[in-house]
């Protein structure tokens, strides 16, 4: 099955594009990192790359790979900052999959010992 085209009036290409605010807490020239609006922990952070792809079916190797390298700093970043015991990093594919806005980002999600996620 094809995955949809991008559609370029999602909510994350609007905070991309500033016309929706975001608590932006990392930016290079491919890649953005904000808090995340509903945070399943203290921390909860999104990355992106900045370039139109939907999720990972479709998403620019080279942009995927950039973003990889901001995962694993925004990771060491709040896992320090919030004193976490572990780091969760998640990433969703398609509405059967969890995703709900489609543009690609992963979520960092620092962790406590025996403390759950919010829902
Ligand atoms: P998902 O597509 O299921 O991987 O999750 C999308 C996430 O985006 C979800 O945790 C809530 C968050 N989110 C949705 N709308 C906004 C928004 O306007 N601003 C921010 N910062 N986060 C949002």
């Amino acid at each position: 099955m094809t995955s949809p085209a991008y559609d370029s009036n999602n909510i994350f290409a609007k905070i991309l594009k500033g016309e929706i605010p975001s608590y932006r807490v990392y930016e290079d020239e491919h890649t953005v990192a904000f808090m995340d609006v509903m945070p399943q922990s203290p921390g909860h952070t999104l990355v992106l790359p900045k370039s139109p792809s939907r999720n990972i079916l479709d998403a620019d190797p080279a942009a995927l790979q950039h973003a990889i390298t901001v995962v694993q700093k925004i990771a060491v970043a709040v896992q320090e900052a919030f004193d976490a015991d572990g780091v969760y990093i998640a990433q969703f594919n398609e509405p059967s999959a969890g995703q709900t806005v489609f543009h690609l980002h992963f979520h960092v999600i620092p962790r406590l010992e025996g403390v759950a996620l919010k829902p």
